[in-house]
């Protein structure tokens, strides 16, 4: 009984807040409204107690992802993460070892060919999921959320060039998976223009158009945009793309700004990334 009055209640919370932030768009969308949300929210469904949604590496963070923008672009070095080279190495044998073609066959009929998965998404007890949970990057993402962080999936992707249109990652679109929400994409090889960098719009400009079309931060109505339609709401030159060497990264709240995966043109592109959300998400993943 209690549960279903707690799964009433949630489901009450997720259509309010969404109706309200489609209705108000961009002005609802802001700083107090979202922590107010996200405090009734945790309350409400989830069955952790307060102390365990407290984070816990925050007041290690050497850096911050200033709440205008919802991004934040550095390196390995600068932010102090271990253990890349091991990583990154374990990386590229991956990349030489694995059977590319059987890969290819496997993800050709599903909604995102053009990417393969090197490594398991979930998490487990390997050295990917090692590097993701390290402190120094918790403590960033936890100084962003205000509350615990989980490491819900890391990647090991080649995004490889394909023909046809852009599809799913290709086209603009916001993640659904919480209020706030951090993903990094860390690059294991240079990255250029001709590879599809990954592609974003600061959330000061993304913003201004959360009310205008689909249902706000629901995945399965949300349409997904391309750079046509993207440039007559938000001029190219608010657009950020992320190319440069081996080592650099960008974390960004995926759920505030509107990205993509650029089509790779000749080159295949080669990324770590990882996805963090709080302990009690809004969509669970299977
Ligand atoms: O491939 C990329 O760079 C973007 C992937 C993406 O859109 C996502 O992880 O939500």
């Amino acid at each position: 009984m209690v549960r279903i009055f707690m799964l009433s209640l949630r489901r009450l919370a997720i259509t309010t807040f969404d109706k309200s932030q489609y209705l108000l768009g961009a002005h609802i969308a802001n700083w107090p409204f979202e922590q107010l949300m996200c405090f009734f929210w945790r309350r409400l469904v989830s069955s952790s107690s307060a102390e365990s949604i407290q984070p816990t590496a925050i007041s290690h963070a050497i850096a911050e992802i200033p709440e205008a923008t919802k991004y934040l672009a550095s390196n390995v070095k600068t932010l102090g993460l271990r253990d890349f080279a091991e990583m990154s190495a374990a990386a590229h044998r991956l990349l030489e070892t694995s059977d590319l073609e059987a890969l290819k066959k496997k993800k050709a009929d599903g909604p995102n060919p053009y990417k393969l998965d090197l490594v398991d998404p979930a998490p487990g007890p390997d050295l990917f999921t090692a590097f993701a949970n390290q402190p120094a990057l918790i403590a960033i993402v936890e100084r962003y959320l205000g509350v615990k962080a989980r490491l819900y999936e890391k990647y090991v992707w080649l995004d490889i060039p394909l023909e046809g249109e852009a599809t799913t990652t290709q086209l603009w679109h916001r993640d659904p998976d919480d209020f706030r929400g951090i993903k990094i994409f860390l690059h294991l090889d240079e990255v250029t223009e001709e590879k599809g960098p990954f592609t974003f719009i600061p959330a000061q400009h993304s913003k201004k158009i959360y009310g205008l079309f689909g249902r706000f931060r629901r995945y399965a109505t949300n349409r997904r945009l391309n750079d046509e339609e993207m440039a007559s709401y938000i001029p190219e030159e608010f657009w950020v793309k992320r190319m440069g060497p081996v080592g650099e990264l960008v974390l960004v709240d995926t759920m505030a700004c509107f990205h993509k995966g650029e089509k790779p043109k000749k080159k295949p592109r080669f990324l770590f990334s990882a996805a963090y959300t709080s302990v009690s998400p809004r969509v669970e993943w299977k």
